[in-house]
C-alpha cells in the first residue's frame, strides 16, 4: 500500500511566493531572486512530505502563477499577440508567461491579460487556454522535467503532475468559430508524448494525469476519446506508470469508462462521493490500482480515521493491500499550509483548532492511515487512533457548535422565504415615489480604493498601535471624503466605500457567531492574490448589527441616497470553509437569517436601498447538471430569506460577477432583487442577452467599464455600451455603473472614470429627451 499526494500548496508557509512575485513585478527584486524563492518553496515542500512519510511526492504542482498556464507554456499554446514580448532580449520566457497572465504594457506593446475563470467549484481561478482552428503545439518549456530532476538531486523521486490532454482541451476555449477544440488532440498528443519521453529518459516511474472532467457531464465524443488517448500513451510508454486523477466529485456514469482506461492507477474522490467505492471494487480490472482520496483536500477538518479505515479495509478485503493507494481527495492547493502557524489562542480557540488540519497536517494523516492499516496492533498506533476518535467525538458533542435559538428559527422558516413583499411592478411604483431617481441612474458597486494607508490603519489597530476610537475617526474621514467625491462627480446613488472592511466575506464572518478565523490561513485565489477563508464551525447568529453604524454615518452626510452594502448568504458560504456535519443548505439558511436581521436593522436606521452581493452564486453550482436544481432552489431561497423582510419601498440590489447567466436565468429572476448589477463590459454587453431573451422583469445595471485595468475609458465607449444595452432592455429598467467594485483601483483613475461615466449617462438622457 502506497501513500501519495496530488499537489501541495505553493504560495509558501508565509506567502513567500506572493511577496516575491509582487516584488519582481514592481522591479524590487531580480528574476534570479524570484526563481530562487520558487526553488526554495519546492524543496521545502518536498522535504516536508518526505518527512511525513509520503511514498509518492508530487512535482510540477508548483507554479509561479497558475498550473493551467504552465501547461499552456509547456505545450507552446501561446497566443500570437504575446510573441512580441520575447523579441525584447531583456525579456525571458518567465516574462512572457507573466505577460499572458497579467497583460503587458511596454515599448509600444499594450497587451491585455488572457481570460481567467473559476477552477471548477472552487475559489481558485485559472488562465483559460486559447485555441485557434490551426492551433499548433510544440514543446516550449521544460519545467516539468526540470522539477523532476531537481527533486531527484535532492534524493526524492517524485511523481510529476500534469493536466491530462482531454481535460486540458476542455479547460480552454475556441477563439474563432468553426471548429471543435477536441479535434486538436491529433496536434496535441505528440507534444504530450515528447514530455513523457523526457520524463522517461530522466528516470520517472510514475506520472499523474489530472482528468477532473471525468467527474462532469461529458459529450459522447469526449467519452470516446478517453480510451483512445490513453491507449496511445500506453503504447508509446508501456513501462511508465500512469495514474489518472479525478476529483471534486464522483465518476458516476463515467466510472466504467475510467476503469477501462489502460493505466496503472485510478484516483477517486472518496470525500465528495464515498458511494462510488462499491461499484469501483466490483468492476475493477485485475491490473488496476485504486487510489482512495480519503483526506478532504477542499476543507480543513480533521479526518475521521475510523471511517477512513472502514473504507480502506473494505477495499483491502476485495483487492488486497498491494493494489491500494491512499491520498487526499484532491490537490491541497485549496487549503492553507500549516495549522501550527496559528499560535494566537484568542483568535483561534484551542478547542476548535484541535478539530482542524491544514495541508501539512493532512499529509500526516495520510501517512498515519497507512500505519494504522499495516501495524494496527502497535501501541503507538492504537493511541493515535484513540486520540483521533476522542477529537471527532469532542467536535460532535461540543457546546460551541449548537445554538438552540438558531435551530428554532431555521425550523420555523422551513422551506418558505418569509416574504411579505408585493410583486416587483407594485414595488417599483412605491420605490420611485420615495427615491425619485432619474432615468439611467448612476451608481457604483460598493467598494472604493483600499489604499495602503487604509490597510495600515487596520494593521495598526490590530497591533494596538492605534485605539478603536482613533481607527473609527480615520475611517469616518475616509467615508466623508468619499461622499464628497461622489457628490462632486454627480453620481445619483452613493456608497460609503467599505474602508472598514478587509475582505467582503471575512468582514462579516468576524462579526457573526459560529465563525472562527486564522492568522495565516491563506489560500491562493489567483496569481499572487490570496484569501483567508473564515471557518464556519457552528450554528450562526448575529450578536449585533454589523454595518448599520457606518451606513448611517454615511447617510447622515448627504441628501442623496446611500446604499447599504452586504455580502449575501451564498457567497459567505461559498468563500468559507464550511462545517461538514450538516448539509450546506442548512448552514446557508442560518447565514441568510443573520443577513435578514441586518437588512431589517439597516431599514430601521433609514437606509432605503440595500445591496446584497452574490458574486459566488454561480460558482456554487454542482459540477453535474442533474444536481443543479436542488442547489439553485436552496440558494435562491437563502437570498430571498435575507432580502424579503423589508417594506415594498425599500429597494434591494444585488451584484454578480464572473457569471455566465444563460443557464441560471430562471433562478436569477426568482431571486427577485429590484436591481441587479452585473459584469458586462468585457463581453461588450453579450452577457445582457440572457436577460433580454428572458424578458428580465426587474431593473439591471450592466457594467459599462472594466475595473480590472487602470485604463480610463472614453465617454464614447461608455455611451456605445449603454446604447447597446438599450437595444435589448427597455430604458426604464437600466442603470449605469462600473463592472465591479473599485477596491483594487487607485483614486485617480477611479474619479476620472466615474466622471466620464456620469457624463455618458447625461448624454444618453439628453438623447432620449430629444427623440
Ligand atoms: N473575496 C473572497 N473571495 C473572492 C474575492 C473576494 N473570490 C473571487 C474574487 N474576489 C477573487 N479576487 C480577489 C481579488 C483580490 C484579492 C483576493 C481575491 C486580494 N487579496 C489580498 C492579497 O492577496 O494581497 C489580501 C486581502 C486581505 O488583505 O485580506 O487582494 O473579494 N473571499
Ligand atoms: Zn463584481
Amino acid at each position: 500500500m502506497q501513500t501519495h499526494n496530488l499537489g501541495y500548496p505553493r504560495i509558501g508557509a508565509k506567502r513567500e511566493l506572493k511577496k516575491a512575485c509582487e516584488k519582481y513585478w514592481s522591479g524590487e527584486i531580480t528574476q534570479e531572486e524570484l526563481v530562487r524563492t520558487g526553488w526554495n518553496i519546492r524543496i521545502k515542500n518536498w522535504r516536508t512530505q518526505q518527512e511525513a512519510g509520503i511514498d509518492l511526492i508530487p512535482s510540477n504542482d508548483f507554479s509561479f502563477y497558475d498550473q493551467v498556464l504552465d501547461m499552456s507554456l509547456a505545450l507552446g499554446a501561446i497566443p500570437e499577440r504575446y510573441h512580441d514580448v520575447i523579441l525584447d532580449k531583456k525579456n525571458t520566457d518567465l516574462d512572457l508567461y507573466f505577460a499572458m497572465a497579467r497583460g503587458y504594457q511596454n515599448d509600444g506593446l499594450d497587451l491585455t491579460a488572457m481570460e481567467m475563470t473559476k477552477w471548477f467549484d472552487s475559489n481558485y481561478h485559472y488562465i483559460v487556454p486559447e485555441f485557434t482552428k490551426n492551433q499548433k503545439f510544440r514543446l516550449f518549456s521544460s519545467k516539468i522535467t526540470n522539477e523532476f530532476l531537481v527533486a531527484e538531486q535532492d534524493g526524492i523521486k517524485t511523481k510529476p503532475v500534469i493536466i491530462g490532454p482531454l481535460s486540458y482541451l476542455l479547460l480552454g476555449k475556441e477563439k474563432e468559430p468553426g471548429f471543435d477544440r477536441l479535434n486538436l488532440i491529433d496536434q496535441l498528443l505528440p507534444v504530450y508524448l515528447e514530455i513523457l519521453a523526457e520524463l522517461d529518459a530522466s528516470g520517472a516511474e510514475w506520472v499523474q494525469f489530472d482528468e477532473p472532467f471525468l467527474t462532469m457531464d461529458l459529450t459522447q465524443k469526449a467519452r470516446e476519446m478517453y480510451p483512445w488517448v490513453y491507449a496511445k500513451i500506453r503504447k508509446a510508454f508501456p513501462h511508465l506508470k500512469i495514474l489518472v486523477a479525478t476529483y471534486f466529485g464522483g465518476l458516476e456514469e463515467n466510472l466504467p469508462l475510467a476503469l477501462s482506461l489502460p493505466i496503472c492507477a485510478l484516483h477517486l474522490d472518496m470525500v465528495r462521493c464515498p458511494k462510488q467505492l462499491e461499484e469501483a471494487l466490483d468492476q475493477l480490472p485485475e491490473n488496476l490500482t485504486l487510489s482512495l482520496g480519503l483526506i478532504d483536500g477542499r476543507n480543513i477538518w480533521k479526518n475521521d480515521f475510523q471511517s477512513s479505515l472502514e473504507i480502506i479495509q473494505k477495499a483491502v478485503r476485495k483487492i488486497g493491500r498491494n493494489r491500494i493507494m491512499i491520498a487526499p481527495s484532491s490537490s491541497l492547493l485549496h487549503v492553507p499550509h500549516d495549522l501550527e502557524e496559528e499560535k494566537n489562542e484568542q483568535q483561534l480557540l484551542p478547542e476548535i483548532k484541535a478539530w482542524m488540519a491544514f495541508a501539512r497536517q493532512k499529509i500526516g494523516e495520510v501517512s498515519v492511515l497507512k500505519q494504522l492499516v499495516i501495524h494496527p496492533e502497535k501501541p503507538s498506533n492504537l493511541q493515535l487512533l484513540l486520540d483521533n476518535q476522542i477529537t471527532i467525538h469532542n467536535r460532535q458533542t461540543s457546546t460551541l457548535i449548537q445554538n438552540q435559538e438558531v435551530r428554532k428559527k431555521t425550523r420555523a422558516i422551513g422551506n418558505t422565504d418569509a416574504s411579505s413583499r408585493s410583486e416587483h411592478p407594485a414595488r417599483k411604483i412605491l420605490q420611485q415615489a420615495t427615491l425619485n431617481f432619474p432615468l439611467f441612474p448612476t451608481t457604483t458597486i460598493g467598494s472604493f480604493p483600499q489604499t495602503q494607508e487604509v490597510r495600515n490603519w487596520r494593521a495598526k489597530r490590530k497591533k494596538g498601535e492605534i485605539g478603536e476610537m482613533e481607527y473609527q475617526e480615520l475611517v469616518k474621514q475616509a467615508i466623508a471624503a468619499a461622499i464628497r467625491k461622489q457628490e462632486d462627480i454627480g453620481l445619483d446613488l452613493l456608497v460609503h466605500g467599505e474602508f472598514e472592511r478587509n475582505d467582503m466575506v471575512e468582514y462579516f464572518g468576524e462579526q457573526l457567531n459560529g465563525f472562527a478565523f486564522t492568522q495565516n490561513g491563506w489560500v491562493q485565489s489567483y496569481g499572487s492574490r490570496c484569501v483567508k477563508p473564515p471557518i464556519i464551525y457552528g450554528d450562526i447568529s448575529r450578536p449585533a448589527p454589523m454595518t448599520v453604524f457606518w451606513s448611517s454615518y454615511a447617510q447622515s452626510l448627504t441628501r442623496k441616497w446611500v446604499k447599504g452594502m452586504l455580502t449575501g448568504p451564498v457567497t459567505i458560504l461559498q468563500w468559507s470553509f464550511v462545517r461538514n456535519d450538516q448539509p450546506r443548505s442548512e448552514t446557508c439558511k442560518q447565514i441568510a437569517l443573520a443577513i435578514r436581521e441586518e437588512v431589517m436593522d439597516l431599514e430601521r436606521a433609514g437606509i432605503k436601498i440595500i445591496q446584497i452581493d452574490e458574486p459566488a452564486i454561480r460558482e456554487g453550482l454542482p459540477l453535474k447538471k442533474s444536481n443543479w436544481k436542488a442547489y439553485l432552489d436552496w440558494a435562491v431561497q437563502a437570498f430571498r430569506i435575507s432580502s424579503s423582510g423589508v417594506q415594498d419601498d425599500t429597494q434591494i440590489h444585488t451584484h454578480m460577477c464572473y457569471s455566465e447567466f444563460n443557464d441560471i436565468m430562471e433562478s436569477i429572476v426568482a431571486m427577485d432583487a429590484d436591481v441587479i448589477t452585473i459584469e458586462c463590459s468585457r463581453s461588450q454587453m453579450k452577457l445582457l442577452d440572457a436577460f433580454a431573451d428572458f424578458n428580465y422583469p426587474n431593473e439591471i445595471g450592466p457594467g459599462v467599464y472594466d475595473i480590472h485595468a487602470p485604463r480610463v475609458p472614453s465617454k464614447k465607449e461608455m455611451v456605445d455600451l449603454i446604447e447597446k444595452a438599450e437595444k435589448v432592455i427597455p430604458s426604464e429598467q437600466l442603470w449605469v455603473n462600473p463592472d465591479c467594485g473599485l477596491k483594487t483601483r487607485k483614486w485617480e483613475e477611479t474619479e476620472a472614470a466615474l466622471k466620464v461615466m456620469v457624463e455618458a449617462a447625461r448624454e444618453i438622457r439628453l438623447k432620449l429627451l430629444k427623440s
